[in-house]
């Protein structure tokens, strides 16, 4: 080979490069196919994928019952808009509130404008159903949020790039320390014009932070006790990614698992996207209850996409897959396993300081100051190794494998972590 001649991949970076806007840093490592739990380059190299596209791929890269769900609706009828009705958003709406056990859902694309969603839903519910005057209803939400990038979900956002330069910015507003229950309360009391507060069970850009084990149920029986509605945003942490249906699952109707003895935490909205098509097709959801979902009126809100027929054909397959090979079981299985094995292995290392996370949405903290190159350095390592890991704010690696690896090929990881950072440390 010519050794001037560039790569496939050193191409598409450049073609990226010189058309695409820079609005991301994208690992040097172009993929072109997926299967499962792996990945291939456009040289033939193979990676364990230990990002999940941010855990939307919880289901496994192209499993074959979502792309035939996909597929076969595509030959039949793609997009009606909701102008007119289709005959398979009545199935899906039905089969979605069944199995996270709510009175409605309602269907848009991405996360973001599902977060978008409970955010107007929430207000409305506020003016007409809990007297607040119009215009005054204020959302608590958490220092080191992530929501989504729409400009009113990073006017609550307090990550410099997110919203520098992008104001003004909407009002309505009030951040407070995330697991800290004294703050709630604190807001709760001081301030009659709360409408809702909106919450990461796990907060996943900040680092996998999880919060402690009684914070979400204390915080939902706060938001009870202040008559405010508790708004959780699932779209990462949920669908079986952190060892149940999802984060704030306690005695529901998981299908999983046996959830009892564990509070229940149902929120008021239920925020999901992500996982809920197995990354295969942009489709999120906002579930609530009929009373605070029947605010919304036709032409209040809606989405060209939302609720199409491959969306809703998707979806159910989808959420089918992580019930039928027990995801949320698997991830809790080997999510203690790859914590117990990391957990005694930083014992023979400086470089990494801790390990923390939920099932299988978890982290390495790097011993290293936060503007550092280690976890990006660790991470180009990992990729020669074959596997892929992306890093996160503070010299964080987060680690969320496809929910179907098996306990063998998490073992096989682990051994390519350990070996990756020892390498590093020669
Ligand atoms: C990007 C992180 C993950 C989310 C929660 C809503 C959304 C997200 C809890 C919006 C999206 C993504 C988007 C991605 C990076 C990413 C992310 F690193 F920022 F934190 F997943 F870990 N709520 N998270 O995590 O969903 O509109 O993107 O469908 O590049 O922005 P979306």
């Amino acid at each position: 080979m010519n050794l001037l001649e560039k790569t496939s991949s050193q191409k598409a970076i450049d073609l990226e490069n010189e058309f695409g806007a820079h609005n991301y840093h994208p690992l040097p490592v172009v993929l072109e196919r997926g299967e499962g739990v792996f990945v291939w380059d456009v040289e033939g190299k193979k990676y364990y994928d230990f990002l999940s596209a941010y855990s939307a791929v919880n289901q496994g890269h192209c499993h074959p019952k979502i792309i035939n769900a996909l597929t076969e609706q595509a030959k039949k009828l793609t997009l009606t808009s909701r102008a007119f009705h289709n005959d398979i958003l009545g199935n899906y709406e039905k089969y979605i509130c069944e199995y996270f056990n709510f009175d409605k859902v309602l269907p848009m694309n991405s996360g973001a404008e599902a977060v978008e969603t409970a955010i107007k839903l929430c207000r409305k519910y506020a003016y007409e159903k809990l007297g607040i005057e119009e215009n005054k209803a204020e959302i608590i939400v958490c220092e080191n949020n992530f929501h989504g990038r729409t400009t009113t979900i990073i006017s609550f956002s307090n990550d410099k790039d997110a919203r520098k330069n992008f104001g003004p910015y909407t009002d309505g507003f009030i951040k407070i320390e995330y697991d800290n229950l004294g703050a709630l309360e604190d807001v709760l009391k001081k301030n009659s014009n709360i409408a809702g507060f909106l919450v990461e069970p796990i907060q996943g850009e900040a680092g996998v932070y999880v919060p402690s084990e009684d914070y979400l149920s204390k915080a939902k029986d706060l938001c009870e006790k202040y008559n405010v509605l508790f708004i959780a945003d699932e779209v990462q942490t949920g669908i079986a990614r952190t060892g149940r249906l999802l984060a704030t699952c306690g005695n529901c109707s998981c299908p999983n698992k046996d959830c009892s003895g564990v509070p229940d935490v149902k929120p008021d909205i239920l925020i999901l996207g992500k996982a809920v098509s197995g990354g295969v097709y942009p489709v999120s959801a906002v579930l609530a209850c009929n009373e605070i979902m029947s605010v919304i009126k036709p032409g209040q809100h809606g989405s060209t996409f939302g609720g199409n027929p491959i969306a809703c054909a998707v979806a159910i397959a989808a959420l089918e897959v992580v019930k039928d090979e027990k995801l949320a079981e698997n991830a809790e299985r080997l999510g203690d396993l790859f914590r117990e094995e990391l957990s005694k292995f930083i014992e023979t290392t400086n470089l990494i300081i801790g390990v923390r996370g939920k099932g299988l949405l978890n982290a390495i903290l790097i011993n290293d100051t936060e503007d550092s190159s280690t976890a990006w350095d660790i991470c180009l390592k990992l990729r020669d190794n074959g596997l892929l890991a992306k890093p996160t704010h503070g010299n964080i690696i987060r680690f969320a494998p496809p929910l179907v690896i098996t306990e063998e090929q998490i073992m096989d990881c682990i051994s390519i972590i350990k070996n990756t950072i020892n390498e590093f440390e020669i």
